[in-house]
């Protein structure tokens, strides 16, 4: 591999210095990089570290979403989701109702269910563990990533029971890992213009690392291009970067673009192009110690998510199978990408120049597509 490369912004040579040998990026580091507009100096770095990790390799799996409820009183000012218990768009799908969107995934070839619901206060706990149990018992070798750090809050509280005791009994009845949302940003003053109802930063790292102590990996995120500053996402980084040298199992980040249309920050204009491309790559370069970085191409778009591939990403999440559910569907069905089968993921990253790997949740290679030259 060839390392050396023009830096049209030249402040960026002390931090160059540093991935070149391997050298863990700081504070100001991150700052730096978010300010400078030398996109292409930025994505040849986050490319350098996405090579040594893992070559040109880029994961994706065959999935579906799953979301039994979307009643929450948290009323996240980003979220065109959830619905109160007097809206009429609200919903809690019965077990048997679930288990048929189940079915569905499992006869489409889906290896995971990735589910997560609204914190909604009329369930009892016990809807959550026989929902994991019945499909874990009609389809036991569907991987279930559920509940975010936030649900599992919500019920250790909600259903008084100590953190490792709601996480026992939710491993008992079926859970294999968590997805990452609900991280948001950390930032106090950020999170609480938000997500003022919402876990706080320091507990969604806490119950991670519960979690993660229970034998479970887990995935996190962080959601962009709405008020925070950029002192807001780098300090998100460092944080988890920290959580993640403590309890060590996050196995892939998530950026998560920000899409307003539908949420109580509408009038915002949400990221672009640039600033995504810049916060796959500096995520990439600040989390020294998470190895994977996922372009999740419903936020992104398919064809950003296939650049940022360029950027430091080396994930692109999965089919999300048609005819499953999508918390956000309100937002794929508004654009013409709201789809992606397993061969047009696969054309998509061998184009780009990657080989695309069909994965298992926890990244075991399921199977290699022809090389790209
Ligand atoms: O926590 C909510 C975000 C998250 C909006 O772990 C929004 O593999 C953009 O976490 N615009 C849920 N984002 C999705 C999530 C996720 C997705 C894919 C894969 C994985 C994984 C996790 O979506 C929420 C919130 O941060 N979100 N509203 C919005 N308007």
């Amino acid at each position: 591999m060839n390392e050396n490369f023009y830096l049209v912004d030249e402040r960026l040579a002390p931090i160059a210095e540093k991935v070149l040998a391997g050298v863990r990026l700081d504070f100001a580091d991150g700052m730096r990089l978010f300010e400078s507009s030398d996109l292409h100096g930025i994505g040849r770095l986050a490319d350098i570290v996405r090579r040594r990790k893992h070559d040109r390799a880029t994961y994706f799996n065959v999935n579906r979403h799953l979301n039994p409820t979307n009643y929450c009183y948290a009323d996240c000012k980003f979220c065109g989701f959830f619905a109160k218990h007097n809206e009429e768009h609200g919903y809690t799908h019965s077990i048997e109702e679930c288990l048929k969107i189940a079915r569905d995934a499992w006869e489409q070839g889906a290896t995971e269910l990735h589910i997560v619901s609204g914190l909604n206060t009329r369930l009892p706990f016990s809807y959550y563990t026989d929902l994991l149990s019945s499909i874990k018992r009609d389809f036991p070798s569907l991987h279930l990533k559920a509940f975010t750090m936030v649900e599992i809050d919500f019920f250790a509280k909600f259903y008084k029971m100590s953190d490792e005791e709601t996480i026992e009994q939710l491993k008992e009845a079926g859970l294999d890992s968590c997805p990452g949302g609900g991280a948001e940003v950390f930032a106090e003053e950020t999170r609480a213009k938000v997500c003022t109802h919402k876990t706080d930063g320091n507990r969604w790292l806490e119950v991670a690392g519960k979690v993660h102590a229970a034998g479970l990996k887990t995935n996190a995120t962080i959601l962009y291009g709405h008020v925070e500053t950029t002192a807001d996402r780098v300090d998100h980084l460092v944080r988890l970067r920290e959580q993640q040298d403590r309890s060590g199992g996050f196995q892939c980040f998530i950026p998560l673009a920000f899409y307003p249309p539908g949420t109580q920050l509408g009038h915002l204009p949400g990221p672009s192009g640039i600033d995504s491309l810049k916060m796959i790559a500096v995520s990439r370069l600040m989390l020294d110690n998470i190895d994977h970085i996922k372009a999740y191409w419903v936020m992104l778009g398919k064809r950003l998510a296939q650049t940022a591939l360029h950027f430091g990403a080396n994930d692109f999440d999965g089919t999300i199978t048609r005819g499953g559910e999508l918390m956000e569907s309100y937002l794929v069905e508004a654009r013409s990408d709201n789809e992606a089968s397993r061969d047009e993921i696969v054309r998509l990253i061998n184009e780009a120049g990657f080989l695309p790997v069909e994965r298992d949740t926890l990244y075991h290679p399921l199977r290699e597509y022809a090389a790209a030259d």
